[in-house]
């Protein structure tokens, strides 16, 4: 076996302390209506590169609709809040995006073409298996007597097998990636290609598994300059967020009208997990709330739907132990359900 790589270290620092973890019994902020809608995007600029990939998106879902492929947005990782213009400082949240990236590769392998928005730098398909910290690329190689860099020979299965899954992914244009880092781009970014989506109707799936900030510091009151230190009289650093408006609400009313739309809803209290996803089904009227908790998301999710209520997906242990991904049993169950969805809709 190689050894563990010297320059990674075991100690984990993004583990949580669950008796410090938020209380979020408070209500939820109401759904975002045209008003809003109105408001923000023309409040804040658009992303100065959102045209070029307008055009991208655009052939992308033509490319795969000539062929009658299924089209699902996957969006991934979290938003940040920047508090400066020349950003040096943001709020962020723990997501690294592996819901996302994991969830995209089974699409791809079940003959979706997939377009991944993601937060940049975060977990990509196919790669995630090699870039992530605890998995060190490098650690799966060596240099042969000719001095030639090869892959190590316990791990040659392994890797084949995400290699041609990649290149095949690669070599068919099934994968497009998008990214955003703030939760400004990020909605920007959703709007648009919600619309473009929107022209394949009930073909096109949003899996919406990013974790997009809740609150955000709007352009007009963000300081130009990095923040100084003696800002305040007191020295304290004073910030008041504004609520982003929720507009999932506007996805499935105005911007893709047919399409299938899942949201997560993640939660650290097991108490209120149900009642939550329950309540942004009614708020926002899609398809599918997938539930998870915090502590135990890569075990167990629940689908919360309007016609069959509640139902756990859970691994076992064993399957736990032996590294099967939850994944892997969320996206069959979800591409029936998409199946129902299309010919529901085309009956209508
Ligand atoms: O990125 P990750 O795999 O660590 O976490 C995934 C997740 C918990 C962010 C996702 O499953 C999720 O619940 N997203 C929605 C979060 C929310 O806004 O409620």
């Amino acid at each position: 076996m190689t050894p563990p790589s010297p320059t990674i270290s075991r100690v984990r620092t993004s583990v949580f302390e669950p008796a410090t973890a938020i209380d979020r019994t408070f209500p939820e902020f109401p759904a975002a209506q045209p008003i809003d809608e109105n408001n923000y995007f023309k409040k804040h600029k658009p992303p100065p590169y959102l045209s070029e990939i307008s055009k991208d998106v655009a052939n992308f879902i033509a490319s795969h609709n000539k062929l009658n492929r299924k089209v699902v947005l996957v969006t991934s990782g979290g938003t940040t809040v920047p508090l400066e213009n020349n950003t040096v400082r943001f709020i962020d949240n723990f997501s690294a995006g592996t819901r996302g990236a994991t969830s995209a590769e089974y699409f791809l392998e079940n003959g979706y073409a997939v377009i991944f928005l993601h937060r940049e730098f975060s977990l990509l398909p196919y790669s995630r298996h090699y870039s992530h910290t605890t998995n060190c690329f490098l650690d799966y190689m060596n240099e042969d007597e000719n001095g030639q860099v090869v892959i190590n020979a316990e791990y040659q299965n392994e890797m084949r097998v995400v290699l041609r899954k990649y290149q095949n992914a690669r070599d068919k244009g099934l994968l497009l990636v998008v990214p955003f880092t703030t939760v400004h781009q990020y909605l920007f970014t959703l709007k648009l290609i919600s619309q473009e989506l929107s022209v394949i109707g009930p073909n096109g799936l949003f899996y919406l598994a990013a974790a997009v900030s809740d609150f955000f510091l709007p352009h007009s009151r963000m300081p130009e300059h990095k923040i100084q230190s003696q800002n305040d009289n007191d020295g304290k650093l004073r910030v008041s967020l504004e609520a982003v408006p929720k507009f999932l609400s506007r996805l499935v009313d105005s911007w893709a009208p047919l399409a299938m739309i899942i949201s997560f809803k993640l939660e650290t209290d097991s108490n209120i997990l149900l009642s939550k996803a329950r309540g942004a089904l009614e708020r926002y009227n899609h398809q599918l709330v997938i539930g998870n908790l915090l502590q135990t998301r890569k075990k167990e999710v629940v689908f919360v739907t309007p016609e069959e209520g509640e139902h756990w997906i859970r691994l076992t242990d064993e399957q736990h132990a032996s590294g099967t991904e939850i994944e892997s049993l969320i996206i069959p169950e979800i591409m029936s359900l998409h199946e129902k969805w299309c010919e529901k809709t085309s009956t209508l």
